[in-house]
């Protein structure tokens, strides 16, 4: 009996680690599942050699170690000389030492190589970059070819990326709160930090190599003093020695009044000498714990974060003090562009008013980091008006990974479609083909700096992002700061091979889904240019009727501006004149209600009820239509990944479908809410074709959720 309740107990054990829970994310490095393929890729790699032992080669051939014995599934060999079927890695300087052949490398330091060459007979593959980094870099790539079936026997890849700084910005409390997080609480224990170092602090600094990420700001925007003081950096120094082997530096918030809150300074005024001293020791003693800090991400006069403004100075005098500080050091300040108050009369206009006029007075280590669009990042928007009209500062782009506006831990939503509308929008900065992503590669007013952020979705679940397909979002930015010209379509097929299968049928599926993922949420939360019509404060499901919050530009009515005779916000001449921000050939597109492509008509027109509509339809009608749609195409979403379920381990099936279950609840309420409160203003039915709604107005006017999560 007792043999057998061990052999149970054994048998579960070795189950549940076959469980699949998403933890590995896309580096799950499993045996293909074709034969073939196995065969040709056992007899191309026979073992590594690497030519150096620095801590990022270690890192490099550990994970070639991992990832090729996962993959072949055998063990791999590290040999000590070069034998046909070598997988050769190292620094062109280095990799001499090995090969003959000479290897040119890309001049940026972070770029790679890849190539299949023949040497003394022998077949080997080799990876090298004019850095350790880089190498690692391309030890990702080829493991990402593997997992996904490419074929590896002729390589010959040259890869670089796009843009120098590629950030994700935690918004993480020093109480491990994540302000916006929906997967748990933040993954830096601060309390056991600097001392225990967590595993995973690893295994996140390899996801983040992996794709490219090569700086992260560990502290919430909303930022606290008490980060900068010594028992916090020795907190973050441990950090910055566990990702620094995978090319990741460190930036810190940094809170502007934190002389007046660490050392009772009077004044936190950035043209104050003794200010400017405090920030200067301050930094001196930062890059004393952290010899190769990144610098800092500022968010200043915004929501009540304090700034320069609170002394008469500007954003730009701000800036270059911390800037002056860092400087000596090769830091650099991120300054963001998020701001707005309430005198004016649209908040569209007031980040592009407010950095418009300081174009040209900042440091040359100053990024300007602007988010993708002018208010919020709302499930779509047109991209911000700064970008391609600031022509001297290095504008950088910030997107929100986590789903703040986009149905937070329970929505499928794949964002890199959002992203790259933005990203492929021409602003026309200097002439036609002057798009978003080559603005911020520095291609249209040639900016010396780069970069790209991503507010973080990542907390302590244990599949790290809360739902299975936020990860996407986590891979998609990353895998685009790197690459601004990849494709969703690539980099969803990239994810679907690593996460899931390389079965064409399941990865077709699983694209179908995420590839209409964003363009349904449009639809069912805010269509035809709608925004910001979320509940107060949490953010959490619909509220277009709120009006009670103490500024006009916290309340959604604010934004929709509905009233009995249309909808949409004027930024027309007419109206807030928010269109002449932009250069005349982008607001001409958008200037005359009958052409305003639709998707962004409520943005800039008041458009009326009975406006006709491309289709026919009256601009109601056409409402109505979009939210209908919406929830068609998610519950089209449900049944096709339903149809999976044979196809995907039980564990991370059953997950996926009770969120899309609790989705297409949130669709259909989303749906009523927003077509029964219009309704109220244009008076038009819902057609009788349509399901109608099931509660009153007066049911989701009622819902409370004071414990809704991230806020
Ligand atoms: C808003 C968030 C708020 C952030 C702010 C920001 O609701 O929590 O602090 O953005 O970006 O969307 O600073």
């Amino acid at each position: 009996m007792k043999r057998f309740y061990f052999f149970a107990v054994l048998l579960l054990c070795s189950l549940s680690t076959l469980a699949e829970d998403g933890y590995e994310l896309w580096m799950r490095y499993k045996k293909p599942t074709d034969i073939a393929m196995l065969n040709t890729y056992r007899s191309i790699f026979s073992g590594i050699v690497s030519s150096s032992q620095s801590p990022t080669m270690l890192a490099a051939s550990e994970e070639l170690k991992k990832g090729l014995g996962g993959i072949l599934d055998k063990k791999i060999l590290v040999q000590s000389q070069v034998q046909s079927g070598s997988l050769v890695i190292g620094n062109s300087t280095e990799i001499r030492k090995l090969i003959k052949t000479s290897i040119a490398v890309p001049e940026n330091k972070e770029g790679f190589i890849i190539k299949s060459i023949m040497e003394n007979n022998k077949r080997i593959t080799v990876i090298s970059s004019s850095s350790d980094i880089g190498v690692l870099y391309g030890a990702f790539h080829l493991l990402r070819m593997l997992q996904s079936n490419a074929k590896v026997n002729a390589l010959d890849i040259s890869s670089s990326p796009a843009l120098q700084l590629r950030l994700l910005n935690h918004w993480d409390n020093l109480n491990r709160h994540v302000e916006r997080g929906y997967a748990g609480i933040a993954l830096w224990n601060w309390h056991t930090l600097p001392d225990y170092k967590d595993p995973r602090y690893t295994d996140y600094a390899r996801a983040n190599a992996s794709i490219g990420i090569n700086g992260v700001t560990v502290t919430n925007v909303n930022a606290n003093a008490i980060t900068l003081t010594k028992p916090y950096l020795e907190k973050i120094a441990a950090l910055a020695d566990i990702f620094r082997p995978y090319g990741i530096k460190v930036f810190l918030t940094a809170r502007f009044s934190a002389p007046i809150e660490l050392d009772r300074f009077k004044t936190a005024d950035p043209l104050n000498d003794a200010v400017k001293q405090w920030w200067k020791q301050k930094t001196a003693e930062i890059y004393q714990y952290i010899p190769d800090f990144g610098g800092f991400l500022v968010k200043a006069n915004s929501e009540g974060q304090p700034g320069p403004q609170n002394y008469k100075r500007t954003h730009a005098d701000g800036a270059n003090m911390l800037a002056d500080a860092v400087a000596p050091f090769g830091g650099k300040v991120v300054w963001r562009a998020f701001v707005y108050n309430p005198e004016s009369d649209d908040r569209f206009k007031q980040a592009y008013d407010e950095f418009m006029p300081l174009d040209g007075q900042f440091r040359n280590n100053v990024l300007v980091q602007v988010k993708n669009g002018p208010i919020d990042f709302q499930p779509r928007e047109p991209f911000s008006p700064l970008f391609g009209a600031m022509k001297k500062t290095p504008v950088m782009m910030e997107f929100q990974i986590t789903q703040e506006y986009l149905g937070q831990s329970t929505h499928l939503v794949y964002e890199a479609p959002m992203f790259k509308e933005v990203l492929n929008a021409d602003t026309y900065g200097k002439g036609k083909g002057s798009t978003v992503a080559k603005v911020i590669a520095g291609k249209v007013h040639e900016s010396p700096l780069t970069g790209m952020s991503g507010v973080s979705n990542i907390g302590n679940d244990r599949n790290w992002t809360g739902h299975l397909f936020g990860q996407a979002n986590w891979y998609a930015f990353g895998r685009l700061a790197w690459d601004l010209d990849l494709s969703s379509e690539k980099i969803a097929d990239e994810w679907i091979r690593q996460t899931f299968t390389n079965e064409p049928q399941v990865v077709n599926n699983i694209s179908k889904i995420m590839m209409k993922s964003h363009e349904a949420l449009v639809n069912y939360m805010t269509p035809m240019g709608l925004a910001h019509i979320m509940g107060n404060g949490h953010h959490y499901g619909p509220a277009p009727w709120s009006n009670n919050l103490g500024r006009p530009d916290w309340n959604p009515v604010y934004y929709h501006k509905a009233d009995s005779l249309g909808i949409g916000f004027d930024r027309t001449p007419k109206g807030s004149n928010a269109l002449a921000q932009f250069a005349p050939e982008v607001s001409k597109q958008w200037l005359d209600p009958t052409t305003c492509d639709e998707k962004y008509l409520l943005w800039f027109h008041h458009a009326s009820w009975s406006q006709k509509m491309k289709s026919g339809n009256t601009l109601w009608n056409e409402l109505v239509d979009h939210y209908y749609q919406g929830v068609t195409e998610m519950r089209e979403m449900k049944n096709q990944w339903k149809s999976l379920s044979k196809q995907i381990d039980t564990e991370r099936h059953n997950h996926v479908m009770m969120l899309l279950n609790i989705q297409e609840k949130e669709a259909v309420w989303w749906r009523n809410a927003c077509l029964l409160y219009f309704q109220t203003f244009s008076k038009m039915p819902i057609p009788a074709h349509f399901e109608q709604p099931d509660k009153p107005l007066d049911y989701y006017k009622s819902l409370r959720f004071p414990y809704a999560p991230g806020n």
